[in-house]
């Protein structure tokens, strides 16, 4: 681990303000456990209010600069911060397991998420395409601009710690946009990290610095400064449904806006002639992968009446023999939550369940044996209806609902009546079905798929989610748009000034 730290940057303590340069902050300390073994690993002065207005006031400076720099030119910058995460990959990797507890091979995965995004950036650079209409006056032509929208508001979560960032700071940056990134306190390392191989990069190239820049610190201090600052046009949030809530109220108060990806509660139907060997892998992943902590992860299983008692035990016999434990050490499937906390959360959903007359048929403890620390707990499957209230909320942590459905109509109404909306599957050989499933009339969240599981989305798609999950969208697609301003500019090349809709004013 040593190692890893002292090539990614990582020190005893560390800074929590970059903006071009670290800063000597002046918060409080927090401490960064690793849930693997819950030991402390390092410790971050956190930023205070006055740190974070010099990173604004340098974000907003360079922002006069960064925009004005090509967009391919600033696309190269992120084709070479993609070439060094390449170069530190398996460290990254190891650093996201060891801070937040995910396997090391979802750990390089998120890394290879970022490289993914990079590449995306760098076409995108050259393609942030205005389109060019016809006006209905003589000698006049029309087209539309995007430019640069500003100093972006990046908000973080601990499950995906550096990979949101990269959806979000990548096309902002070949966007023009300088950005701040708030990332989640459980994860400052992985920001620190990355923050140490991007500055590596500004420096080598005639840029200014102050372009991904980081504060790290409470919500309740730095994190409401931010929502609240008038010189951030675009908020990009990721958490909960409460925290996005907070975010959508307070950027409303000042006109700002908001990209929220926030929770999810997402469901796979699973009809009496799906592929059950898929089914099963699919199911497995998406509600055990990542210990339950993704937004995408699989929390219901909408499953037909004709297959139930058989999948419930196939799924029963599958979860026996998941091996949980070092999220470090190859061929382990489940890693610890994210701290003790997350812990709590999940015995308190337990319990709920239990009294709302949900029946637990596999898990539901807190390991004690065989592991390292105090975090990891049993994947856990119930049998539930719809419409529990515990049911309608997203529980951060490895329970998988199972709802017997009697029909695809059944299937649609219950999958839809949750609040969130984010992502969903069915699984199914019949073309009815899926296409039941895919029309207007079907899934209402913002990813649909077929045989394919509700999480592990890829970034050429726009990603976000519907309902309470709070319409962002990021990543892939035309996802873009959202971190720029889009001008439209008529053009008169006539001699006269005729006027649209027809309308007559000659003096
Ligand atoms: C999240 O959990 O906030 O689709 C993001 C997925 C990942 C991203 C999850 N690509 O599961």
């Amino acid at each position: 681990m040593k190692e890893i730290f002292r090539k990614l940057g990582i020190e005893e303590i560390n800074s929590g303000a970059y903006c071009g340069e670290w800063l000597d902050t002046s918060g409080e300390i927090i401490e960064v456990f690793s849930p693997i073994d819950d030991s402390l690993i390092a410790k971050v002065k956190s930023a205070s209010v006055e740190d974070y207005e010099i990173v604004s006031k340098k974000a907003q400076e360079d922002f006069k600069i960064w925009k004005m720099i090509p967009a391919p030119k600033r696309g190269e910058i992120i084709r070479q911060i993609g070439l060094e995460l390449r170069k530190y990959k398996d460290e990254l990797g190891s650093l996201v397991t060891i801070e937040m507890g995910k396997i090391r091979t979802e750990g390089l995965g998120e890394v290879q998420e970022m490289i993914d995004m990079a590449d995306f950036s760098v076409g995108l650079s050259r393609q942030l395409y205005g389109k060019t209409m016809m006006s209905e006056r003589p000698n006049h032509r029309m087209y539309e601009q995007w430019h640069p929208l500003g100093v972006i508001g990046i908000i973080s979560a601990f499950n995906f710690p550096v990979a949101v960032w990269a959806w979000n700071a990548f096309i902002a940056g070949v966007c023009g946009d300088t950005m701040i990134w708030k990332p989640s306190s459980s994860t400052p390392l992985t920001s620190i990290a990355i923050t140490n191989i991007v500055h590596k990069v500004l420096e080598k190239n005639d840029v200014p610095k102050a372009i991904f820049n980081l504060i790290i610190g409470r919500g309740s201090t730095i994190g409401e400064r931010l929502i609240n600052d008038k010189a951030i046009p675009l908020i990009s949030a990721t958490g909960s449904c409460s925290m996005g809530k907070r975010v959508h109220q307070a950027a409303a108060k000042r006109y700002g806006q908001v990209i929220l990806e926030l929770g999810g509660n997402n469901g796979i139907i699973v009809m009496e002639d799906a592929n059950l060997e898929l089914t099963l892998k699919a199911v497995l992943f998406g509600a055990v992968g990542t210990a339950g902590q993704r937004c995408t992860t699989t929390r219901r299983i909408l499953l037909h009446e004709k297959i139930f008692d058989m999948f419930a035990d196939k799924l029963k016999k599958a979860y026996s023999s998941i091996p949980i434990g070092d999220p470090l050490e190859d061929g382990i499937l489940m890693g610890p939550l994210v701290d003790y906390s997350a812990v709590k959360e999940y015995l308190n959903a337990l319990e709920i369940i239990k009294k709302q007359g949900g029946e637990i048929i596999y898990g539901s403890k807190v390991l004690k044996e065989n592991v390292l620390g105090k975090c990891y707990v049993e994947p856990t499957i119930v049998i539930a209806k719809n419409d529990m209230p515990i049911v309608q909320e997203e529980t951060f942590a490895p329970i998988l609902y199972l709802i017997k459905i009697k029909d695809i109509d059944e299937a649609i109404d219950f999958h839809n009546n949750v609040p969130q909306g984010l992502s969903s599957a069915i699984f199914t050989n019949n073309l009815q079905y899926s296409e039941q499933f895919l029309c207007h009339a079907g899934s209402d969240c913002g990813i649909a798929n077929v045989n394919i599981g509700t999480s592990g989305a890829e970034i050429g798609g726009a990603f976000g989610g519907e309902k309470e999950t709070g319409g962002g969208r990021e990543a892939g697609s035309d996802a873009w748009k959202a971190y720029m301003r889009r001008q439209t500019n008529t053009i008169n090349w006539g001699k006269e000034i005729p006027l649209a809709q027809g309308v007559k004013f000659d003096v």
